[in-house]
């Protein structure tokens, strides 16, 4: 039986070494790969996100436990989602300006190039001119916007905005998503989808491409 408490508690209190090593163990234990996931790391970072908004854990440590997670993400990365290159799909992805949470943005993008499809991921903090000029550069057919701040999230109107201004609005489909996102802001400004989870999101755009 996976003890995913013991996960979520070595990941709260920022304890890596434990933590790679439960994730190890569960591997080894045959526990499926986005189980640990699901129902370990990710739980384990919402308690961090309670904590850090009740003043109980503070920027470093969270920043630690995020960058725990991020070990931990890229030792299950080989584990994740199901080779499908046939699907193909040509991505780009970033986290809007103003904006330095990467972890979901990192785990859609990983998912989408498990099933297949090409993605660049331009990072964080990438401005609307950024995300222009790379879908020029990369002929992107899907753009994914990742935002987790509700003060970020005006920066995704004004990234969609810019891409109607330069003109390629028509060759181009764009995807929001973020934790403060929903389908009605996605509707409201003009995106063509909005995906609440990274495996939604590879289905999505897969669905978007084809
Ligand atoms: Co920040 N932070 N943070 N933080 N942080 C949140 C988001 C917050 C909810 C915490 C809280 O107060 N409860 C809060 C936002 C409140 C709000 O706006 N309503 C918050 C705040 C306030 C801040 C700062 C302002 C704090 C400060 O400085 N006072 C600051 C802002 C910095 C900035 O960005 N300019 C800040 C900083 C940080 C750290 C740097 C310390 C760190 C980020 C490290 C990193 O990413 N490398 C951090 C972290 C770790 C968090 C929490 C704890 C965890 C985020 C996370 O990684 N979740 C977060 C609380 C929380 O979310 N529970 C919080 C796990 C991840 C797998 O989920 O990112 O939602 P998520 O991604 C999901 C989906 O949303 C979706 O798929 C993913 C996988 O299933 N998805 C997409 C994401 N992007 C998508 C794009 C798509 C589709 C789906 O494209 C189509």
């Amino acid at each position: 039986m996976a003890d995913y408490n013991a996960i979520q508690d070595a990941l709260v209190s920022c304890d890596k070494e434990r933590l790679i090593s439960l994730v190890k163990g569960e591997i080894e234990a045959n526990t499926p790969a986005p189980e640990i996931l699901n129902k370990g790391l990710i739980p384990g970072m919402d308690i961090v996100g309670e904590k850090m908004e009740n003043g109980d854990m503070f920027i470093p440590e969270v920043l630690m436990a995020a960058q725990s997670m991020g070990e931990c993400v890229e030792i299950l990365k080989p584990l994740l989602g199901e080779e499908d290159m046939a699907s193909g799909g040509n991505v780009i992805i970033g986290t809007v300006k103003g904006d330095l949470h990467d972890i979901g943005k990192n785990l859609v993008a990983m998912m989408m190039e498990s099933a297949g499809m090409t993605v660049h991921n331009l990072g964080v903090d990438i401005a609307p001119d950024q995300f222009v000029s790379q879908i020029k550069e990369k002929n992107a057919q899907v753009v994914c916007l990742s935002a987790l701040l509700t003060t970020t999230m005006p920066m995704m109107k004004q990234t969609v905005d810019a891409i109607v201004e330069a003109g390629v609005r028509d060759q181009v489909k764009i995807m929001v998503g973020g934790a403060p996102v929903t389908q009605a802001f996605s509707d409201e400004i003009g995106a063509d989808g909005f995906a609440p989870d990274a495996g939604s999101a590879s289905r999505l755009a897969k669905e978007l491409v084809s």
